[in-house]
């Protein structure tokens, strides 16, 4: 009899409607928040900058824009040499200095007569941005433009209106003449026309109409919108570094915001605006025969890579391109060294096999859950409940691990969240911090004293509100 009861109670209880627990939802995204050009312009890391121009036949840093056209003589120019060298080295394009302060136009400009097309090269035919872009194209490289606002060339520079105009134009013409352009770049340098005014530039209609043309790109200056100067051109962000600034009252040049914070970027900023880390491979921005002993070493090229990229900004590293219009022997060499080292490095995540657990996970669900920190995918994410700001994700280890640094990133379609955090690792059963760090942002890298690790832990210890992660790998360098 008791077994027909029991029976009873099983059908009743398959028969019953089940109430689905509540899915939990995504955190809320937390402002300011990413664009989507500037979430693929994270994705990039690293790319490359090439000053060549004018001055790479001087022997200057700054040209007069009174220079004879005919002494652009590249004359073996290879486009095609910068880019698969590029490509070789992992960078993921190239970004020319279209136009320098001396005004020199590396495209036959409609606009100025100091440009390619009145020298004797080629024939006056010549067009390197035509070149470099298809040269990019061929070899899955993004192409990118600084265009210089100062130009001691142009009569109307200084008159600002008239100005403004040539500039829109010049900017019209590289930004519809050589297909997609993926960042442009503007210096805030500025000074005085031959009427003896100061220029005053029109930001407002630039931007408009790099937005009209390349909606797609990014834009880059001391303030944004897109991209912010990290403050300086040794290629270090700040050791705390965040995505946002506060861009009002503030322009390109002599009214940006104070160097330090360009750095570290701010936590209660306004706009997303992430750091961008320009530095040259030589002392200067271009090519001087002299300085051919002075390419910066490996151990130099490790260190700004590590604080660039390392602490969630971009690397935009300049190859000076010499006379003949190639990337120097030495200077590809090093950049080939970079890239061997760095894939020493992080070629392969020791924590594929790891277990993942956490402290917190939101709504107990599997989506949400510590594994996801380890599936290679960056659209998946580890996330703690709300109200949560303190929580802790482990990694243990199928055996013990040799290893002296991890690899962070957040989702950053949620905003920037993590202030603070450590790295423990458990060595022979006992816990110890062996790395303490602010933020986390597109990426950190934290390096420590190697470790034969049993497991590791990754403990935020303050953030602006619940922390994610899309990521954390382990690597061995030492
Ligand atoms: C600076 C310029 O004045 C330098 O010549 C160089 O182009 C550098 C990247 O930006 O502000």
């Amino acid at each position: 009899m008791w077994r027909a009861w029991l029976l009873v109670l099983f059908l009743q209880a398959c028969a019953a409607p089940s109430v689905p627990a509540p899915l939990p939802r995504e955190p809320a995204p937390l402002d300011p928040l990413p664009s989507i050009q500037q979430l693929r312009w994270h994705a990039l890391e690293a790319y490359a900058f090439v000053h060549f121009n004018m001055n790479t036949f001087t022997g200057r840093e700054w040209g007069e824009g009174t220079e004879d056209p005919d002494l652009f003589q590249p004359d073996a120019l290879d486009c095609r040499q910068w880019a698969l060298l590029c490509k070789a080295a992992g960078l993921r394009g190239i970004i020319l200095t279209a136009k320098h302060h001396d005004g020199f136009c590396l495209w036959p400009s409609d606009l100025t007569e100091h440009d390619v097309a009145s020298s004797s090269w080629r024939d006056g035919r010549g067009d390197v941005l035509a070149e470099l872009s298809a040269a990019c194209r061929e070899e899955g490289l993004l192409f990118g433009v600084y265009l210089s606002p100062w130009d001691r060339n142009a009569p109307d520079y200084g008159d600002s209106p008239r100005y403004d105009a040539r500039y829109v134009g010049q900017l019209e013409e590289v930004l519809t003449r050589y297909g997609p352009v993926f960042e442009v770049w503007w210096d805030g340098a500025c000074g005085e026309g031959p009427n003896g005014k100061r220029q005053v530039y029109d930001w407002e209609r630039y931007r408009a109409t790099v937005r009209r043309l390349q909606p797609e790109a990014v834009i880059f200056s001391d303030v944004g919108p897109d991209v912010r100067w990290i403050g300086n051109e040794h290629g270090f962000a700040g050791e705390t570094c965040w995505g946002m600034l506060s861009p009002e009252g503030h322009e390109p040049g002599l009214a940006a915001p104070p160097l330090a914070e360009l750095n570290e970027g701010r936590e209660d900023g306004t706009h997303w605006i992430p750091g961008e880390c320009d530095v040259s491979i030589r002392p200067g921005w271009y090519y001087h025969a002299e300085q051919d002993g002075q390419v910066k070493s490996l151990e130099e090229l490790l260190a700004i890579w590590h604080a660039s990229v390392g602490r969630g900004a971009n690397l935009l590293l300049n190859l000076p391109v010499d006379r003949r219009g190639l990337v120097h022997e030495a200077d590809a060499a090093r950049l080939l060294e970079l890239r061997a080292a760095l894939d020493a490095l992080y070629a392969e995540d020791l924590a594929l096999d790891a277990r993942a657990t956490a402290t917190n996970v939101r709504g107990g669900a599997r989506r949400f859950g510590a594994a996801c920190v380890l599936d290679g995918d960056p659209a998946t994410y580890w996330a703690s409940d709300d109200g949560v700001t303190e929580a802790a994700l482990e990694l243990a280890f199928p055996r013990p691990l040799r290893c002296d640094r991890v690899r962070l990133e957040e989702p950053l379609a949620l905003g920037q969240r993590v202030r603070a955090f450590e790295v423990e690792a458990r060595v022979e059963g006992a816990w110890r911090t062996v790395a303490r760090a602010t933020t986390i942002g597109a990426r950190r890298i934290v390096v420590f004293e190697p470790v034969v690790a049993e497991a590791l832990r990754v403990r935020v210890s303050s953030a602006r509100a619940a922390p994610a992660l899309a990521a954390v790998r382990v690597y061995c360098g030492g």
